[in-house]
């Protein structure tokens, strides 16, 4: 699984100090305590973002402070709290403690917040130690120092787009010749048993992650093959990319195997039948029937989904299809800042 992963040190304000300070007034003799209070600290916070997509901006910029409290002042004046910092992170970084390797936080959602680091308290100034007993208190204290620590924060890509379509599809083969993955391709099904992320760049300023999952059988949600259970490795992809063998050599109707994995994906769940999707047709170098081709291609113009014909072989159709693909990713308005933010 591809991941990126960096060490960052994170360190919350310390409290500002409470002060000791008596009241010195014309004409208000022997006047009372009124050292104030020092400040908090500042909170180091992490925030889900959906512009980040890659932990790349701590790489130049690995340590982090919050603004330490303002000590106490005389007259009462509690001193102002330390700004807190707002780190900025993708959906999918998990955050542990670099020290012990304890999982502090799993960011999911965007604009989820986590506190890493606590910002200290203040301390009190004299003022607050004044009783009846006790006039002239010179107690105060000093603030107490906020939370540092480091953290090892690592991302687990979410993937863009999904493959999806029959084993021996031609899906593995396809990321390999898109990406840099290196996935291991046979002529038997079930070759991928487990999902392989790509990084894919369309053009100079478009990357986007393509996921390759384990192929899909008739009756895959009944456990059957491999069974569906991968297919929530591409549920939050915003495409889905399904690949349809039409060289003849599967003895299966591609049309067919089409509706069959439709209804697998059904099956997961409505949401995952109703994403955007692409239809390509593959292995066009050794299609021995265009007729069947042809079938595939009026099946996807009546669902209203674009459709495509590639061979991985020859490389016909790659082009085009990797930049649709980043054109549907980027369409949509939330699209992650992918080069750097
Ligand atoms: N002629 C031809 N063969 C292809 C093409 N794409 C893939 N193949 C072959 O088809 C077979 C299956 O390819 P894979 O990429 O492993 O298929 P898959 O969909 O990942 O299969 P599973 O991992 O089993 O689900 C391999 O022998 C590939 O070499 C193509 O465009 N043309
Ligand atoms: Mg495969």
């Amino acid at each position: 699984m591809f991941i990126d992963e960096v060490l960052i040190t994170v360190k919350a304000g310390d409290g500002g100090n409470g002060c000791l300070a008596f009241r010195r007034e014309k004409f208000v003799p022997r006047g009372g305590p009124s050292g104030g209070d020092g400040g908090r600290g500042g909170d180091v916070i992490m925030v889900a973002s959906d512009h980040y997509n890659t932990l790349l901006h701590f790489r130049f910029n690995p340590e982090h402070k919050a603004e330490r409290g303002r000590h106490g002042e005389g007259s009462q004046r509690t001193g102002r709290d330390g700004k807190e910092v707002e780190l900025p992170v993708p959906v999918g970084t998990v955050v542990y403690d670099a020290e012990t390797g304890e999982q502090l936080y799993d960011f999911t959602h965007p604009g989820e917040r986590f506190i890493v680091a606590k910002g200290g308290k203040g301390g009190r100034g004299n003022a607050r130690f004044a009783t009846s007993t006790h006039q002239a208190p010179t107690e105060h204290e000093e603030g107490n120092p906020g939370d540092g620590k480091r953290l090892r924060l690592e991302l687990k890509l979410l993937a863009d787009a999904g493959l999806v379509g029959f084993p021996n599809a031609g899906k593995s083969t396809l990321i390999s010749r898109l990406s840099a993955a290196k996935p291991k391709i046979a002529d038997y099904p079930f070759t991928t048993l487990e999902p392989n992320l790509g990084v894919v760049q369309a053009g100079d300023d478009r990357t986007f992650v393509l996921a390759d999952i384990p192929g899909l059988i008739e009756g895959a949600h009944e456990g059957h093959g491999l069974g569906i259970q991968f297919l929530r490795h591409v549920e939050r992809t915003r495409l889905l990319v399904h690949l349809v063998d039409v060289s003849g050599s599967t003895g299966r109707d591609p049309a067919h195997d089409f509706d069959i994995v439709m209804n697998e994906l059904r099956e997961f769940n409505a949401e995952m039948a109703a994403k955007p999707m692409l239809v390509v047709a593959t292995k066009i170098d050794v299609c021995q029937d265009e007729k069947q081709l042809d079938a595939v291609k009026s099946k996807a113009d009546r669902l209203g989904l674009p459709f495509f014909a590639i061979s991985s072989v020859t490389g016909e159709g790659l082009e085009a299809l990797k930049y649709a693909i980043a054109d549907r990713i980027f369409a949509s308005a939330e699209s992650p800042a992918l080069a750097a933010p």
